[in-house]
């Protein structure tokens, strides 16, 4: 059976898990925190999560493990048939990764684990995310899904994503940058799935671990 190794705290791990929750895949879990153990770095080059273990080998990388997922389980899709369809998703997923999520990274250590970042990346994350926000509107349809009318991968990207940008950028600049967009009505009808209740339930609980461990 697949093997989804990780830790519920991680945004990427949850990707994954939204989408094979969905897609009703039988898989397992297995608790594996990022660090770079030889043992760690054995399974996941760089000791990153989430990675997972299949009867062909280990892949890492979400995007790469969610576009495996799709063709080695082709129920449930979550991509479009239609080429071009189906790459306007996969445009939706990277713009989010690259644009918004791994932008909105440089905030973190202050926003949730107590750090400092310098005045001068605040100003350039700020400006880079305004930018960013305003680009990701243009794409975004939240109608009533992020890439239009069908669920997709899309939305397991943005579940994880869209959430900690608006709340980084809250606490970093007093403003979200994704407020001019109907980000919260969106994640409260997708939180309403069954499979995303599962996910966030799971990230609260691994939550405490994660405090219990920076101890
Ligand atoms: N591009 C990677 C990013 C994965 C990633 O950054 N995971 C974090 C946890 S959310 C991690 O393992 N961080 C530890 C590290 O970077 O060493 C993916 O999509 O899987």
């Amino acid at each position: 059976m697949l093997k989804l190794c990780g830790f519920a705290g991680s945004n990427y791990y949850n990707k994954v898990k939204f989408a094979l929750l969905e897609k009703e895949v039988p898989f397992e879990e297995e608790l594996v925190w990022a660090d770079k153990t030889p043992e760690m770095l054995a399974r996941s080059p760089l000791g990153k999560v989430p990675f997972i273990e299949t009867e062909h080998g280990s892949l890492c990388e979400s995007q790469v493990i969610m576009e495996y997922i799709e063709h080695a389980y082709p129920q449930k899709p979550l991509l479009p048939a239609d080429p071009f369809a189906a790459a306007k998703v996969r445009e939706l997923v990277t713009f989010m990764e690259l644009h918004l999520e791994l932008v909105a990274r440089e905030l973190y250590a202050e926003a949730f684990f107590g750090g400092k970042v310098s005045d001068e990346m605040k100003a350039r994350t700020q400006k880079l995310l305004t930018r960013n926000a305003k680009a990701f509107g243009k794409l975004a349809k939240f109608a009533p899904f992020i890439a239009g009318e069908e669920f997709t991968m899309a939305d397991c990207a943005a579940l994880v994503h869209l959430p900690l940008v608006g709340i980084a950028s809250k606490k970093i600049f007093g403003e979200d940058v994704l407020a001019g967009l109907p980000v919260r009505d969106y994640t409260k009808m997708l939180g309403e799935r069954p499979a995303a209740q599962k996910v966030n339930a799971d990230r609260k609980a691994n939550e405490v671990l994660m405090m219990q461990r920076a101890k």
